[in-house]
């Protein structure tokens, strides 16, 4: 009788043991995933979007002990593959929520969550509205680029007594990686509205590299615009932009730079730099979520107001490289957009 008891007893704390495990491991299994179309060294908003998520859950994880695992998965710089590599990660049906970004993966994401019902994304950088699955949240990229192209006509338009590298021409260019919708209707002809406003008489160029990787042909197309007389350039070109920065330094322009802060890239060569808040973003939507406070359908559009588009204007590099009067007419239109006195409403 008593060895029974005894046997009971054991085999009662066994369950507890065995119980109190299982729910660490099902705590352990709590899986998220992200997603990057493209790779993410040397691309800056795949860098903020991993930064951003990795962080989030290092701190959900100090707070809660340890219980999201994230994978960060490149699929590469072959676009024809990434359709196929997302429905592979769909398919496993272990991540509660895929990230990603950039504007062409909604379209990529859409289709699989017929396919599979449980899987939720969370897009930044994309827009969809109306996918109980899907939730996305974009940037102002009219004001991102309206304050890119302004930096850039003040530049070009200046005298080489006040900016060493402006010549007497009133060009600049955009050097894209590739062309898709947000580039040709809201990112380049915003640029060219903002150059505008600063001399209707500015010219602007756009040029394609072809990818997001290859740095020698950006520089050659770089070295190219310069000789026609560009002296102010933006690169939106992943890895491909070092070689833009590297033909600046060796024959002498300007460059605005896009997504982050790029003044270290070149200091007394980079003009201006119009940053998308893509790593708080994607730390603030990796805690919503994990918090169950996603709201799944909807689409954002967040911009200078909101805090999710900036531009950089305490720089150091920005105080030594530009002057003061084009600096006084920057620190202006900031001021405008961010007070309403200026509204650039983005398109869908
Ligand atoms: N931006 C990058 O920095 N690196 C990339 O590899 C990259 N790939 C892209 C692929 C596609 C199909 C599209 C539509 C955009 C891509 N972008 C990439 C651009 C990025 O989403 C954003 O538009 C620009 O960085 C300007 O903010």
């Amino acid at each position: 009788m008593k060895a029974n008891k005894l046997l009971l007893a054991a085999a009662a704390i066994a369950a507890v043991f065995f119980f109190a495990s299982c729910s660490k491991a099902e705590k352990a299994e709590r899986k998220i995933a992200v997603f990057v179309p493209g790779v993410v060294s040397g691309n800056p908003v795949y860098e903020m979007l991993s930064a951003g998520v990795t962080e989030a859950v290092a701190s959900y994880n100090a707070e809660h002990g340890g219980e999201v695992k994230l994978s960060v998965i490149e699929a590469g710089t072959n676009q024809a593959e990434w359709s196929t590599k997302l429905t592979a990660l769909a398919a496993t049906g272990e991540y509660e929520v895929i990230f990603s970004s950039n504007p062409s993966l909604p379209e990529l994401a859409a289709p699989l969550t017929s396919q599979f019902p449980k899987q939720k994304f969370i897009i930044l950088d994309g827009y969809l509205k109306g996918n109980k699955n899907i939730a996305t949240v974009r940037y102002n990229q009219r004001e991102q680029a309206y304050l890119t192209g302004y930096a850039a006509g003040l530049v070009t338009t200046a005298s080489s007594s006040v900016m060493k590298y402006a010549n007497a021409q009133k060009k600049i260019a955009l050097v894209a990686a590739q062309e898709y919708p947000v580039m040709n209707k809201i990112i380049f002809p915003s640029f060219v509205e903002g150059a505008k406003a600063a001399d209707p008489e500015i010219t602007a160029e756009f040029r394609i590299v072809g990818n997001w990787y290859d740095a020698s042909k950006g520089a050659d197309i770089a070295k190219g615009l310069y000789a026609e007389g560009v002296d102010v350039i933006l690169p939106i070109a992943g890895g491909a932009s070092q070689g833009v920065i590297a033909a600046a330094k060796e024959s002498g322009f300007y460059i605005a730079w896009f997504d982050n802060n790029g003044f270290s890239k070149a200091p007394g060569y980079v003009i201006s730099s119009s940053v998308m808040e893509q790593k708080k973003n994607a730390y603030e939507q990796t805690l919503k979520f994990l918090k169950g406070k996603t709201e799944f359908g909807t689409a954002q559009t967040l911009g200078i107001k909101d805090g999710y588009v900036d531009f950089i204007l305490d720089d150091p590099a920005f105080t030594e490289t530009v002057s003061e009067d084009i600096r006084a007419r920057l620190e202006q239109v900031y001021a405008d957009i961010k007070n309403g006195s200026l509204v650039l409403n983005s398109k869908d």
